[in-house]
């Protein structure tokens, strides 16, 4: 048994002008699907874990084969982080909802929040991500290097945003400010939401 890429939920053009087209293309159809082709190959002799969710290979790295570790790591996390991100991206949604209260409550408003997603995603040095999670009951801010996934450390991410230049060099090259304030406009606040409540 073979992963599979998650389709997009929408069309490529779906995110313009704020994440263009092209950036999509290349981002979902190469990027994503050479992590989940990268993750198959590592698992070829390993029929076993082939047939696990691949949260639970993520969440027990140090239960995967010592060969395989490195590469389910990067190459899985890249497969699972990707799927949850093309997830959380939609125009128009505003933030409201348990999610709009629970951000209000541990941040004080949404500029707060906006704010300190903000800094922490422009303090990430080289190639990351930074996340929205539920840590212990509680929201939290953090990044991640490379393609590790917060579900590694016991943390449930219920927002994500790449801040690998893969995801846009195209449209904003080095300018990493306008690619996050670009993603504020396109988070996809119902999912965020249903994520929320879901690990409540
Ligand atoms: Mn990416």
């Amino acid at each position: 048994m073979k992963y599979t890429p998650e389709e997009l939920p929408y069309s490529y053009d779906a995110l313009e002008p704020f994440i263009d087209q092209k950036t999509m293309e290349i981002h979902h159809g190469k990027h994503y699907v050479g992590y989940v082709d990268k993750l198959n190959t590592a698992l070829e002799k390993y029929e076993d874990l082939q047939n696990k969710p691949l949260e639970d290979l993520l969440k027990n790295l140090s239960d995967i084969p010592e060969e395989i570790r490195t590469a389910v790591r990067n190459s899985g996390g890249g497969a699972l982080n990707h799927a949850m991100f093309w997830q959380v991206l939609k125009k128009d949604v505003p933030c409201a909802g348990e999610i709009a209260q629970g951000i209000n409550d541990k941040f004080g408003s949404f500029e707060e929040f906006k704010k300190q997603f903000t800094d922490a995603s422009l303090k990430l040095f080289g190639s990351g991500w930074s996340w929205l999670v539920k840590s212990g009951g509680d929201l939290e801010i953090i990044t991640t290097p490379n393609q590790d996934t917060p579900i590694s450390s016991g943390q449930s991410p219920i927002l994500c945003l790449d801040i690998w230049e893969h995801a846009y060099y195209l449209k904003y090259q080095n300018r990493r400010p306008e690619y996050i304030e670009a993603f504020f406009k396109v988070i996809n606040w119902e999912q965020v939401n249903e994520y929320y409540k879901n690990i409540k």
